[in-house]
């Protein structure tokens, strides 16, 4: 996807640092951070977001919360707790059309969300 401002990080054209990645999967800090630790998981396939989801991404999902879990260890949020959430559509508050989990920890989150 010429166009995806996340294709071109994952394609390495935006100079973001990789936290982590995997053939699947890279993480990188949010540009805007809204708590301590916030980071954006985000597949290397381009799925514009949560309703483009199929069942051959099922694997897919499953390794995006095995890795929010190991990058919530190696943050140290485990035990104090943290939130994984993607948002999906104008409603939703998304703003990247490329699927991405958002990651948010190392202070009290609230809830409900605004
Ligand atoms: P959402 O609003 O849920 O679609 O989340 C998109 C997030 O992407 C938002 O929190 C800000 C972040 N973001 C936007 N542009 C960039 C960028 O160029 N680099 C990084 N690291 N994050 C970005």
């Amino acid at each position: 996807m010429e166009d995806c401002l996340f294709c071109k990080i994952i394609a390495g054209k935006m100079e973001t640092e990789f936290i982590y990645q995997d053939e699947e999967l890279v993480v990188f800090k949010d540009i805007s951070p809204q708590a301590p630790v916030h980071l954006l998981i985000v597949p290397k396939k381009h799925i514009a977001n949560l309703n483009q989801l199929n069942k051959r991404d099922n694997n897919l999902v499953g390794q995006i919360y095995q890795v929010a879990q190991k990058m919530a260890a190696k943050y140290d949020i485990d035990q104090s707790g943290y939130r994984v959430v993607s948002n999906c559509g104008q409603d939703g508050g998304q703003t990247v059309n490329h699927i991405h989990f958002h990651l948010l920890g190392g202070r009290e989150l609230q809830w409900p969300p605004g």
